[in-house]
């Protein structure tokens, strides 16, 4: 099931793939050559409506259906999105710009994992039931909260677009979802799944658009009563204003300026490892990535040494090809941001030790949207290049002599998504653990993921949780029942 070139996506409303209301399409480009290769729905709150009405009806059945039905349809997703991880990942790569390898050693395998991980945890979620001195009984029912809106954005598309929707849906809602208008084809090639998994028609519905015109849309609709958003903190920022005043249950999960502290006494190899990894990985478009390096004084130049170095021999190319490390940039603009950063950290007295240029390439990639691998160093904890999200393949690198003065640093910005931390004292890292402000802690590891946890950040990184019971949670109502015995 892969996509011919110069697709007309669809979306996705009560079962059907149709055109959007205004018949209008947007461009869709392909970041490695800069091209247009498919267009998109330019969908409006028409689309939105219909999708509404479609879950609304829906809603009726699927609330009903019992959690062992909802759990083996979501299974069948999970192994028809398998069967096709080829083609998916394929279309992933191309659509975002990030090594196919990567796609089908991550992106893809996680939403099977989604699918699959929601279908099981379903049928274990439970209540609590408080019983008074033998004269009443109460138990708690946990109901689905009806149709719910699932907003995500383009650097893992697949992956974080179906971490909503699976436990939306095994939790009994129906969906009104809207990928990134910049990353949209996979979630096209879902809808043809759901289509073949046999999903009654209305319970997912997608609606691809412009953030301002269909996310807006699904933020403002009466009938909408959650909404799970993953994006920037400021679009994050614009939706809170929408919902909050209308009472609706929301899920924030935006940016990161996250904080990768490494003392002497880490495995440094290990450590060296991982850190490349977590500087770099999906040119650094996760809001996992740690981009702030703090290095104890010690090792500095030990690390300056071999980090650079391991840096530079990092691959910028075709990410259709095998020995890509880093493929393109996503969009022109998002390239463009990522140099402003670059020249920025110049300005505010950076020293930039290797990368700070577009990565020119030939072939077909020429015109592409490519950015060199970067470290830098020199600049102070609280300069704007440490304190704002860059979202790209740049990291800032910082000696510091004392755990106090670290964790300063690691705390001093708006964020407070994750962060790494590299030792082998295990006092310490229980120490700096639980005064780091954040969500999620690694220690001498990154991006180590089990789906039961609680996951999401603090400050400007967020609100609330995602991730095994916290999100049934989320996408359920408790209603407390008490019966005189
Ligand atoms: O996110 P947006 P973008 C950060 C990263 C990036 C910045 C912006 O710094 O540079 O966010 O990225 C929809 N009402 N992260 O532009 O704009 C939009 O269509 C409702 C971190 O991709 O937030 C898309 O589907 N919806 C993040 C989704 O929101 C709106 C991952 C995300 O788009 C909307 C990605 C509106 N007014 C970017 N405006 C992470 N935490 O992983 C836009 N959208």
């Amino acid at each position: 099931m892969s996509q011919e070139m110069d697709t007309y996506i669809k979306n996705y409303v009560n079962g059907e793939l149709i055109e959007p209301a205004s018949g209008n399409y947007l461009d869709n480009f392909e970041p490695a050559t800069g091209k247009v290769y498919s267009h998109l729905p330019d969908s409006d709150e028409k689309d939105v409506e219909a999708a509404v009405q479609a879950a609304e009806k829906a809603f009726e059945t699927w609330s009903m259906t019992s959690a062992a039905d909802r759990s083996k349809i979501l299974n069948k997703i999970a192994d028809l999105i398998e069967n096709n991880l080829d083609d998916l990942a394929l279309a992933e790569s191309i659509d975002n710009g990030k090594p196919v390898k990567l796609a089908k050693k991550v992106d893809i395998p996680r939403a099977v994992s989604n699918f699959r991980f929601f279908a099981t945890a379903i049928l274990h979620f439970a209540s609590e039931t408080h019983e008074m001195d033998n004269f009443a009984l109460n138990f708690t029912l946990r109901q689905p909260i009806g149709i719910v809106g699932c907003i995500s954005p383009w650097n893992l598309p697949l992956y974080l677009f179906t971490w909503k929707i699976a436990p939306a849906l095994a939790a009994g809602n129906c969906v009104i979802a809207k990928p990134s208008e910049i990353t949209p084809m996979t979630a096209y090639m879902l809808s043809e799944i759901c289509m073949k998994a046999g999903l009654p028609n209305g319970v997912l519905n997608i609606v691809h658009g412009l953030g301002p015109k269909v996310g807006s849309a699904i933020t403002k609709h009466e009938k909408i009563r959650a909404i799970s958003f993953t994006g920037g903190t400021k679009t994050g920022r614009e939706i809170s204003s929408v919902a909050a005043p209308m009472f609706k249950k929301l899920s924030l999960e935006l940016g990161g300026k996250n904080p990768n502290i490494i003392f002497a006494d880490c495995n440094f190899d290990e450590m060296l490892k991982t850190t490349l990894n977590s500087s770099f990985s999906n040119q650094g478009e996760i809001c996992l990535c740690g981009p702030r390096i703090f290095i104890e004084k010690p090792i500095y130049d030990a690390f300056v040494d071999k980090f650079v170095k391991m840096t530079k021999g990092l691959i910028v190319g075709d990410p259709m090809e095998e020995r890509t490390k880093l493929g393109a940039i996503v969009s022109r603009e998002h390239q463009k941001k990522i140099l402003y950063y670059v020249s920025l950290a110049k300005e505010e007295g950076g020293e930039i030790l290797c990368g700070g240029n577009i990565s020119q390439l030939n072939g077909r990639c020429k015109d592409g949207w490519f950015v060199e691998p970067t470290v830098i160093q020199g600049l102070p904890y609280d300069c704007r290049t440490n304190q704002e999200e860059i979202f790209g393949p740049v990291v800032t690198i910082m000696p510091f002599e004392a755990e106090e003065e670290v964790i300063k640093y690691a705390n001093s910005t708006e964020y407070g998504l994750s962060a790494t931390v590299w030792t082998d004292n295990l006092q310490r890292a229980h120490r700096v653990a639980r005064r780091l402000q954040c969500g999620i802690v690694w220690i001498n590891s990154w991006l180590v993921r089990d789906l039961r946890t609680p996951f999401g950040g603090v400050k400007n990184s967020g609100v609330g949780r995602e991730g095994g019971w916290e999100v049934l949670k989320f996408f359920t109502e408790s209603k407390n029942v008490t019966i005189k015995l």
